[in-house]
């Protein structure tokens, strides 16, 4: 438990509706604080970056930008990616950057349905339906080695080679935050998704790590699946889903899949955790920067403020992350929802809904 009451956020508005989001999870932030009486504060440091820092300066963010963050508590992060910047390269220039430059290797993204909010998922249990994903965070698929172009065998004949990287170590630790996180839960079990029948060496490198260390768990019930029936089972059994631990890929497509279910991705949270505690954790909504309704005031923050609470409970703040999740239930609940899940509020109304039952 971290002792420390007074935090230093480092604030990654980003882009497009990133920018608007983030505004809200701090309204809420700062209504705890003011509320708490003095029991904790927040410093927040903002920085610029992002696509149009890109377009002024040539990168994504400052040359040190990692220096500039590393230091802080937590980092909050809104969302990158605008049509004036190509997506790899903003992806790449800053996420991505700051996930594996500060070692953010487990990306924990829950899958929860609200109370109120309409969902695709045709199940007789769906409002006690609640997963998550564990996403391996920095290498796999994400390794960033290949190459274009390099055969020289003239136009229309471009070959391009994309690398992933399975280290033993990046497997077992990641599987390990799994079957720890597993421990916490009701059910205790462990589900491990790859495409090891085609991809030979890395995903079998992942199954085998996996048995081994499922063995240090004899309390932890497992199964392992490949992607593609998995996507069935998520659709077809999703009682049967409790923690989801797959690579990079897999897991970042599973977990849209999940909050798709779930009703919107504008609802999903999420965590890139340093479990080492080395260096600080990014807090970010799953969603993207989602340029057609950027500037509108119509996205859903809550997402992001889902994201502000798995930051609080990061940050030892348990009973602050557990009022804001009740509040979300409640706000939903009484139907203060945004268009993408079936409502007609705006972002801010939704929020002053969740700061209302703050304080209720
Ligand atoms: N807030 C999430 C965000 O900005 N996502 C951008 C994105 O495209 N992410 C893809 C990924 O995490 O692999």
């Amino acid at each position: 438990m971290n002792t420390k009451q007074h935090f230093r956020l480092a604030v990654i508005p980003g882009d497009g509706i990133g920018k608007e989001v983030i505004d809200e999870g701090l309204r809420v932030i700062n209504h705890l604080e003011k509320s708490s009486n003095g029991k904790f504060s927040f410093e927040t440091d903002y920085f610029p970056w992002g696509c149009e820092y890109y377009l002024e300066n040539g990168k994504m963010m400052a040359e040190d930008g990692l220096e500039q963050i590393k230091n802080h508590d937590a980092i909050y992060f809104g969302a990158v990616g605008f049509p004036n910047v190509p997506d790899h390269v903003s992806l790449w220039g800053l996420r991505i950057a700051i996930c594996q430059g500060l070692d953010q290797w487990a990306n924990i993204r829950p899958v929860e349905f609200l109370p109120g909010v309409e969902s695709p998922l045709n199940h007789p249990d769906r409002d006690h339906l609640n997963w998550v994903l564990v996403r391996e965070n920095t290498e796999g698929e994400y390794s960033g080695i290949g190459g274009r172009n390099f055969t020289g065998r003239g136009p229309g004949k471009e070959v391009a080679v994309q690398s992933s990287i399975f280290t033993e170590e990046g497997c077992e630790r990641i599987i390990r935050h799994a079957f720890e996180l597993a421990r916490t839960r009701k059910r205790k079990k462990v589900t491990s998704v790859t495409k090891s029948n085609a991809q030979q060496y890395g995903m079998v490198l992942w199954d085998e790590v996996f048995e081994r260390v499922s063995k240090d768990y004899p309390d932890v019930e497992t199964d392992q699946w490949l992607v593609d029936a998995m996507a069935a089972q998520f659709v077809l059994h999703p009682e049967d889903l409790e923690v989801v631990v797959a690579s990079n890929l897999l897991a970042d497509i599973l977990s849209d899949l999940g909050s798709a279910l779930a009703g919107s991705l504008g609802i999903a949270a999420s965590a890139n955790l340093n479990p080492d505690r080395k260096y600080p954790s990014m807090f970010e909504s799953v969603h993207g920067s989602a340029p057609d309704i950027a500037g509108q005031g119509i996205a859903n923050p809550i997402g992001a403020i889902g994201s502000a609470a798995l930051m609080l409970e990061n940050l030892g703040l348990q009973n602050e992350a557990e009022l804001i999740n009740k509040a979300i239930r409640e706000t939903t609940k009484e139907g203060l929802l945004t268009a993408d899940i079936g409502g007609k509020n705006s972002t801010k109304e939704v929020t002053d809904g969740i700061i209302s039952h703050l304080s209720k």
